[in-house]
């Protein structure tokens, strides 16, 4: 069977991160796409031995520079079969009218329209080899409303709706499309990033409680993607057991 190739964005830090390692422990190879190019770079060094890697360092919202490196891919990787769709990020935790309106335009641009744009750049190759799977990296805010989440959370559900129109849209395809919705998470710069860099409130997110780590997700991933050619999954939530729809809990063993 041919090696398969997967297009990871976010892919510098966290679930992105995590993901590349687990795949690359499974042979795949990997386009690693995000801003930071050291960090690609020393990602790439770490899994040599496991895979072959090639880096677009570039900000995903940059459109043209995305397209050029798309286009201009080393023919070994120019056949993409996985497509996670991981980066994304959330801004701030007021409420709506309290927010900064240049977060909110930054999260649907970043959450909604460049996950739609790269998506819509990777499909036809997708649907010509009729073959390939789509993995977006939802969020449980894109189901369940909570204070502070209004636009990260509704460009999540975004993100869920987007999943679901394209598996219509498919069907009678072999191209499978999966959501997956993790709820706290630690271990990446989620919400360092919320909290743009204040790192008390960001760890105050996870005080008495064990999150999720990149590494779950990554896993979960990996399940998916080793289900059966005729099993899609689509959607899968994921939470902390200390997480719950009411919040996270105050019971302690
Ligand atoms: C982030 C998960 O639980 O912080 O997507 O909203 S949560």
């Amino acid at each position: 069977m041919k090696q398969q190739t997967a297009l990871i964005t976010g892919a510098s830090t966290g679930i992105g991160k995590a993901t590349a390692q687990k795949l690359a422990t499974e042979g795949v190879k990997l386009i690693l796409l995000a801003r930071r190019e050291p960090l690609l770079k020393a990602l790439q060094n770490e899994l040599l031995n496991l895979t072959e890697c090639h880096i677009i360092s570039c900000d995903i919202n940059d459109h043209e520079t995305l397209m050029a490196e798309l286009q201009n891919l080393p023919e070994s990787f120019k056949e993409i079969d996985i497509l996670i769709n991981n980066a994304g990020l959330a801004l701030g935790l007021n409420p709506a009218h309290e927010t900064d309106w240049l977060d909110w335009q930054t999260m649907i641009q970043t959450n909604c329209l460049s996950l739609a744009f790269l998506t819509r750049q990777i499909l036809p190759g997708l649907v010509e080899r009729n073959h390939g799977h789509i993995i977006n990296i939802g969020s449980i805010a894109g189901s369940y409303a909570y204070k502070g989440a209004n636009v990260y959370g509704a460009t999540k559900a975004f993100v869920e709706q987007f999943s679901s129109n394209l598996r219509s849209d498919l069907l009678g395809s072999a191209i499978r499309v999966t959501n997956v919705e993790p709820g706290m998470l630690n271990e990446s710069e989620f919400s360092l990033v919320r909290f743009k860099g204040n790192e008390n409130r960001a760890n105050d997110v996870y005080q008495g409680l064990t999150p999720l780590n990149s590494e779950d997700v990554a896993e979960t991933i990996r399940w998916i993607l080793a289900q059966p050619s005729h099993v899609n999954i689509n959607r899968i939530e994921i939470m902390p057991v200390h997480q719950a729809l009411a919040g996270p809990t105050t019971i302690k063993n």
